[in-house]
């Protein structure tokens, strides 16, 4: 495991900077605390540095994000042959700026108030100046027109931040999560700001089209700005130019999960599982990070209900839910790990019996060769959030459901749900309607779960995450999709600024801005 090199040394090296630079909250490795003493960083592999890697390798790009521990800058260095540049953060900033403003006001904010968000002045300050940073360090390691594709709700200022002291870099913005409706994002006080911050980029990406919607009325409304189809039309020192914000839906690394899948050692894992949950007909499966966006109340609910009502239960039937631990440090998620740790107790005081429990509840993190044996041995996979921008979950099960066997029960507040059309679709607020569709796909026949399934691995197997890397760089360094022009752009209400009112300007309103219409290039290459 490569360690530290001097960041002066490391510095040197990069010379004139790179063509294309990476920048997310996170780095793509995890700091090891070797006994004697000093430091190695071992690879944290994601499906997003599993997408990137090789765009990163043919254009000897770099990657700026931070190690996740408070402490001093990590500078640049090198690990698995990548360039990394690991940011700090103090002990303050981890507070204000990632337990506060990004976790305890972004996040709940932007997945529809589901818990209650927070503001606080100085969280935003920290936020402002944590993302001036990356933004210095994006203009430092970025080579002269270099493409720089900014990841996520951390760092939406970074765009605007880096054009302006680099307009001669293509600027690319991922957002991983929902971009909420203009009613809930209008509570954020710094909501302007917020929307100026995005609009530094060229090509905004979003998981759905209606997360490019609320965009782009976000524009109108918080900005006053106007917008035409999938662009928004702002003005530079260089003259007025178009920001483009459209879907491209993230997904996964399909073929390489599905070879782990395949593999003797992961299928007879997935037999033990079975194995020792008491060979039960069916095997129900949750995994999901420890976090309120993902329904786990909700489906423990349900699943309680069944058990009560003699519907579903051991012997016949098992619960496993994989809660891996998330956030531990903001309260809020504090409080949701006391609460699904009462309901599976309850659950499990309730209806266990001496060798044979209901619901198996792992709060662990564990190698991705376990979590493709938990797909394995899973017979109906339960992904219910309340909200999510993607959910990787669903895609992940799918992929390894090798022989066409299994269910998905999905939640159509997910992004995924826009594409898995042979999931069973739920509402995971009606419970009782939660309860009929887990049974409904426990009893599938074979052959409609075949069905469902083919169709959905076809669809994750031909848009996995290279490609929506490919799309979406593609999109950012291609023509500028429709070309610049002065007319027809809509006119924006303007209640911050004063305006004109907001007569017309919802989705529905314009067709450009529906939900339902492309929007843009990305849209229509998926
Ligand atoms: C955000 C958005 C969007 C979980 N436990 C373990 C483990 N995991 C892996 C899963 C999956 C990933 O973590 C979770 O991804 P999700 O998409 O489900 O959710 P978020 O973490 O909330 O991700 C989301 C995503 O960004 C990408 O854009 O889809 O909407 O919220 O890959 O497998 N992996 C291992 N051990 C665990 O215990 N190895």
């Amino acid at each position: 495991m490569p360690s530290i090199p001097e960041p002066d040394a490391a510095t040197a090296e990069t010379g004139a900077g790179h063509d294309f630079v990476v920048v997310a909250s996170r780095l793509p490795v995890d700091r090891v605390e070797e006994p004697d003493g000093g430091t190695s960083w071992r690879p944290s592999p994601g499906g997003l540095v599993t997408a990137l890697e090789p765009v990163m390798r043919e254009a000897g790009g770099a990657w700026i994000g931070w190690s996740g521990d408070a402490g001093p800058e990590p500078g640049p260095f090198e690990a698995n042959g990548l360039h990394l540049v690991g940011m700090g953060l103090s002990a303050e900033e981890v507070r204000d700026f990632y337990e506060g403003f990004c976790n305890a006001t972004l996040w709940p904010l932007y997945h529809d108030v589901i818990a209650p968000p927070q503001f606080h002045r100085h969280w935003w300050e920290a936020y402002v100046a944590v993302n001036r940073r990356f933004a210095q360090a994006a203009a430092t390691h970025a080579a002269r027109g270099a493409t720089v594709w900014i990841h996520d709700y951390q760092l939406q200022l970074v765009p605007q931040m880096l054009r302006q002291q680099r307009a001669d870099v293509r600027i690319g913005f991922f957002n991983h999560i929902p971009f909420p409706g203009y009613e809930i994002f209008a509570q954020l006080p710094w909501r302007r700001q917020v929307v100026e911050g995005l609009l530094g980029a060229d090509l905004l990406g979003f998981q759905r089209r209606a997360d490019a919607a609320n965009f782009l009325r976000a524009c109108r409304r918080a900005t006053g700005l106007t917008t035409k189809g999938s662009a928004v039309r702002v003005s530079g020192p260089a003259g007025p130019r178009d920001v483009h914000a459209a879907a491209f839906p993230i997904s996964i690394d399909s073929a390489g999960l599905s070879q782990i899948a395949q593999r003797e050692d992961v299928r007879k894992r997935a037999r033990e599982i079975r194995e020792v949950l008491g060979q039960p007909e069916i095997v129900l499966l949750g995994v999901d990070r420890l976090d309120y966006t993902k329904g786990i109340l909700h489906r423990l609910k349900a699943y309680g209900e069944l058990l009560n009502e003699g519907r579903l239960g051991p012997p016949q039937a098992v619960l496993v839910q994989v809660a891996s631990p998330s956030r531990e440090r903001v309260e809020a998620y504090r409080a949701l790990r006391d609460e699904v740790e009462l309901t599976v107790s309850r659950i499990n005081g309730e209806h266990a019996e001496v060798g044979s429990t209901p619901v198996h509840y792992l709060h662990q993190s564990y190698p991705r060769e376990e979590m493709a044996a938990l797909y394995l041995a899973a017979d109906v996979m339960l992904v219910t959030p309340l909200r999510d921008g993607m959910n990787l979950v669903a895609k992940e099960y799918v992929a390894c459901r090798n022989d066409e066997s299994g269910a998905l029960v999905l939640s159509e507040f997910t992004g995924a749900a826009d594409e898995l059309g042979g999931a069973f679709l739920v509402n995971p607020h009606d419970i009782e309607g939660l309860k009929d569709t887990i049974v409904r796909a426990t009893a599938v026949s074979r052959a409609e779960a075949r069905r469902r399934m083919r169709s959905m691995r076809r669809r994750v197997r031909e848009h996995d995450v290279a490609r929506w890397a490919q799309t979406f760089l593609s999109t950012l360094n291609g023509p500028a999709a429709p070309p610049n022009g002065d007319a027809g752009h809509e006119a924006g209400a303007d209640p911050d600024g004063g305006t004109s009112p907001d007569g017309n300007t919802d989705p529905g309103g314009h067709a450009s801005t529906s939900p339902d219409a492309p929007l843009g290039p990305g849209a229509a290459a998926h």
